[in-house]
């Protein structure tokens, strides 16, 4: 190891998070993820708003990871979904969510729900089992704004259809990238 990689400090800043992770230190910023503090001034320029549904704005990203900031209005949510095999880790920075876990019965072609939950700010919720489904809705009265890091990035997911009862494969975009506009290529 590195002495750079033995020296990684307490993360403070949004800065700070994207230097640990483009320099690899995974396992320091999941260690630090619950005290990591990430002030509203910081992600500001990262966040856009859409009334129909919550937006997706990747701050960083390499082969290894993706780093996003979600912004939701009051009541958006997301499908019910999976997180194609990859680690995920979200941390609320303002407001408060419902999540509910599922678990898909291919017997029955229908998700089951198993547990569900309220992750509020400055909360942590992570999925790592590959064969969990989740939704995260915005119960908070306005505005709600989550920090989400995967690893490895997620291009692909499989969704829920509620009304045909069938797994689709869903591509997934930005919005904004590096507080850009996100121009598909
Ligand atoms: N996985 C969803 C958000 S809930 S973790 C997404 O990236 O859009
Ligand atoms: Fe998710």
């Amino acid at each position: 190891m590195s002495a750079e990689k033995e020296s990684l400090e307490l993360i403070s800043s949004l800065d700070e998070l994207i230097s640990a992770l483009k320099s690899g230190h995974y396992q320091e910023v999941l260690n630090q993820s619950n005290d990591l503090k990430i002030s509203a001034s910081e992600i500001e320029h990262y966040t856009t708003w859409n009334d129909s549904r919550y937006t997706r704005n990747c701050i960083a990203r390499n082969e290894d990871f993706e780093l996003i900031l979600l912004c939701w209005e009051e009541g958006q949510k997301t499908a019910i979904h999976c997180h194609n095999q990859q680690e995920c880790w979200v941390k609320v920075i303002q407001g408060n969510f419902a999540e509910c876990f599922y678990e898909y019965d291919d017997v029955h072609n229908r998700m089951n729900p198993t547990n569900e939950g309220h992750v509020g700010q400055n909360e942590v919720t992570t999925i790592e089992n590959s064969n969990t489904y989740h939704s995260l809705e915005n119960i908070y009265k306005g505005r709600s704004v989550s920090l989400h890091l995967y690893m490895k990035p997620i291009v692909k997911c499989n969704v829920y259809n509620q009304t045909t009862n069938q797994l689709e494969s869903k591509t997934l975009t930005y919005d904004t990238f590096e507080g850009e506009v996100f121009v598909k290529s």
